[in-house]
């Protein structure tokens, strides 16, 4: 009795009553806070009336709260040996490049190597940064790293009303670069800012198909279609592996349900007509292909490489992604290999499919497809039951890719040629012979020795006999694609041949393409020494060249394949398990298995 009186009466003092006031209003913001999405407040407000509405973010533990470790600088080179030496060449090259891009054009997109003039390619929102942050980060260079995330900091992805972002660059360059810095960094602004773009991006989806159109206005939401008219093959799987890992770390339904829209519309689509391959170009509309054209080069590339990599980054749940990818590496290997008749190089090309389903190749090879070996590398090593010709494959490509560059008088490789040669097997073809007859013929003949086009090193070709290719795209561009497929299969066979070759690669690079202080220029003629150079330094030599070679040479293996994905501008990304309630609320019900089943 007492004590509720004397309760009564602290509670009629002024004093009382204001704090307990203030008390009140403090408890309203905070459950207003945890039941509304907080980011909603920060991130860039697109559209409405153009945006599927987002839904609040789960309430489940946050994904990450403690900034990553830094290794130390010198930890993965820091061993005597020529590697290490190779891997520090590599590092003090990235800082010739990047230090030259930091003092004539940052924070424009790109650095014009010749004139050292900035350029905007790509949006205008610093890509040289965005794309090489990761890179930094491996190399140990922090302070770089530092800079650069203040620099995301700022960035508000905002754009004059009549341009548009492209969206699979800024897809993989930006959005990519962001998600792998902040995988390898954990610093949350990088999410933050992932978050903004990949929501800034989403009105790329909203066609009637969910195939994304060309480009997009990452401030007022509108459209626009590029050269092509319709939707790009590569374009439409390449947004995969960032938008599925994005939504598994903001808990974003949005984002995984437009990807895997995209993929719906493959597994429906009837590609018979072109041999299980999937044509370059597709409706936007409906959503079915509309041209018979296919590719494992531009348009095409990177769309096969996600097929397998959505199933590793998944922890090897997404058995439908996988599928897709045997059937199409099948499809490839049966269709659009080939070898050539004297020194047996095996490549890849383009083919138009005519009405009778012929396929009528263009024997070309782009420097673009070379990024194959490391996939079917890649896919040779994870995949249960994997056919040997994937890794035969693997090799022998890698081989021909090492080869336009072996061959060259610089030292590095043309980007595009025309394979030429006569056919030793299914005359009157003028070119080389589908590998798929060669192979057969090596089976029926008791598979003796190694498969066709597959050999141990062997030295250049000798000045009598033809190259069998001609260069027709005759500029190096600072592609990164052949030691890509170099760094996969040095660390999936062991076969320390494959740094040997991207040792070479590095030292035509230092020869042929460093600029004094002004980073590296692309090629314009790679069969010439000494030759004119293209004032262009690509994102991508910081993103992925410099980066595989850098990885190539050291000894440590900070990213590990069996928990890494790289997406297709080598920014890796790390394998994740959804957990049960993400598979209830994202409704993924496709061959899942849980992070209780894996533990
Ligand atoms: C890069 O931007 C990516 O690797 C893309 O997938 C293909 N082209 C360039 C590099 O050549």
């Amino acid at each position: 009795m007492f004590a509720s009186q004397s309760l009564h009466g602290v509670l009629r003092r002024p004093l009382v009553r204001i704090i307990l006031l203030c008390l009140f209003i403090v408890f309203l913001f905070v459950a207003l806070l945890h039941h509304t999405d907080p980011s909603s407040f920060f991130e860039l407000a697109p559209p409405q009336d153009r945006l599927p509405s987002i839904p609040p973010r789960p309430m489940g533990p946050p994904r990450h709260r403690v900034k990553a470790q830094r290794p130390p600088v010198d930890s993965m080179a820091a061993h005597d040996g020529p590697w290490a030496e190779r891997a520090d060449a590599v590092r003090g090259a990235f800082l010739h490049a990047y230090q030259s891009y930091l003092t004539h054009a940052a924070p424009h997109d790109e650095l014009k190597p010749i004139s050292k003039l900035p350029v905007d390619n790509f949006n205008g929102w610093g890509l040289s940064i965005v794309d090489s942050l990761d890179t930094m980060w491996l190399m140990g260079l922090y302070d770089e790293f530092d800079a650069g995330l203040a620099v995301v900091t700022n960035v508000t992805f905002s754009m004059p009303p009549d341009k548009y972002a492209p969206f699979f660059e800024t897809v993989i360059r930006y959005l990519g670069g962001l998600l792998s810095a902040y995988a390898l960094s954990q610093d949350p602004i990088l999410l933050t800012r992932a978050d903004d773009l990949g929501t800034a991006l989403l009105p790329a989806f909203r066609t009637t198909s969910g195939l994304p159109i060309f480009s997009v206005n990452t401030v007022n939401g509108r459209v626009a279609k590029g050269w092509a008219g319709d939707a790009g093959f590569a374009e439409s799987l390449t947004c995969q592996l960032e938008y599925k890992y994005l939504a598994y770390l903001t808990g974003r339904k949005v984002y995984y349900d437009v990807v895997e829209r995209i993929m719906d519309v493959m597994y429906e689509a009837n590609v018979t007509f072109t041999g299980e391959l999937f044509p370059v170009l597709w409706s936007l509309k409906n959503g079915t292909p509309i041209s018979r054209t296919v590719s494992v080069g531009s348009s095409a590339d990177s769309a096969y490489e996600y097929m397998l990599k959505q199933w590793l980054l998944t922890g090897r749940t997404d058995t439908k992604a996988r599928d897709l990818y045997i059937r199409s590496v099948d499809a490839i290997l049966d269709h659009l290999t080939y070898l050539t008749p004297n020194r047996s190089l095996l490549y890849v090309t383009d083919a138009t499919v005519d009405i009778h389903g012929t396929f009528n190749p263009s024997h070309k090879l782009e420097h673009l497809t070379c990024f194959l070996p490391a996939t079917l590398a890649l896919g040779a090593v994870t995949l249960p039951d994997v056919p040997p010709r994937h890794m035969w494959a693997a090799r022998a490509l890698a081989h021909t890719c090492w080869v336009l560059y072996a061959d060259s008088p610089s030292g590095l490789s043309p980007d595009v040629v025309l394979m030429r040669s006569t056919p030793k097997l299914a005359p009157p073809s003028p070119f080389g012979d589908l590998w798929v007859t060669h192979l057969k013929q090596w089976e029926q003949n008791g598979s003796q020795g190694d498969p066709p086009g597959v050999r141990s090193p062997e030295s250049v070709r000798d000045t009598d006999t033809l190259p069998e290719y001609t260069p027709i795209g005759k500029g190096y561009l600072l592609r990164p694609e052949t030691v890509e497929s170099f760094y996969f299969l040095w660390r999936t066979t062991g076969d320390v041949m494959w740094r040997e070759r991207g040792w070479e690669v590095f030292e035509a690079l230092e020869r042929e393409a460093r600029v004094e202080s002004g980073g590296y220029a692309s090629v314009e003629n790679a069969h010439s020494v000494g030759g004119l150079k293209t004032d262009e330094m690509p994102s991508w030599f910081l993103a992925e060249t410099l980066k595989y070679l850098f990885l190539l040479f050291t000894d440590e293996d900070p990213i590990p394949l069996d928990r890494w994905v790289f997406n297709t501008e080598a920014h890796p990304l790390p394998v994740f398990h959804w957990s049960v309630w993400e598979l209830e609320r994202l409704g993924i019900t496709r061959g899942v298995k849980t992070e209780q089943d894996t533990s």
